[in-house]
């Protein structure tokens, strides 16, 4: 091999090297959560935690199932609770990321109408818990509370979920 070569194969060597590389961060960028992520990721954790306590008590309000004694208490006081974590769960950080999420900007540029419809969310899942607390609520009672819950939903999406 020649001298000039030699060299140019140490070049392409190099290129090679450094395109490899290069790849190879893209994808393990692609591939880590930052910390955007991470925060949607834990948002879409906390109303999957919503969904899956509000769906039992919808659906019993409904008549489509029947709780079994004590359920609607125990649903309707984690629905409150984890009600609570909703709060938190819009951080600045959270507004976009390479996640996909409903959340529409406004949240964050509308922060005085987004947390009152959060205060009705909140006070309408402990109303609801509230009403099951001993077990011998009036089903029309339970109903408008489960409906008062379903439309705090519903208004909060309205306004501030993406279709
Ligand atoms: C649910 C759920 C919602 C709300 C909404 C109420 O169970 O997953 O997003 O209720 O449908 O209007």
């Amino acid at each position: 091999m020649t001298h000039s070569k030699a060299r140019r194969a140490a070049g392409a060597a190099l290129v090679t090297l450094f395109i490899g590389t290069w790849g190879t961060a893209q994808i393990a960028q692609a591939q880590s959560p930052t910390p955007a992520d991470k925060a949607i990721e834990y948002r879409q954790a906390v109303f999957k935690v919503v969904a899956g306590n509000f769906g039992p008590l919808a659906q019993s309000a409904q008549g489509k199932i029947e709780l079994p004694a004590g359920a609607a208490r125990k649903y309707a006081e984690r629905l409150a609770a984890i009600s609570e974590f909703t709060r938190d769960a819009f951080p600045e950080i959270s507004r976009e990321g390479g996640v996909k999420t409903k959340a529409k900007p406004e949240i964050w540029s509308d922060r005085a109408e987004f947390g009152k419809l959060l205060d009705d969310f909140n006070n309408a899942t402990r109303a609801l818990a509230n009403v099951t607390v001993n077990g011998s609520a009036k089903p029309e009672d339970f109903k408008a509370a489960v409906g008062n819950v379903g439309n705090a939903c519903k208004g909060c999406h309205d306004k501030f979920r993406e279709k």
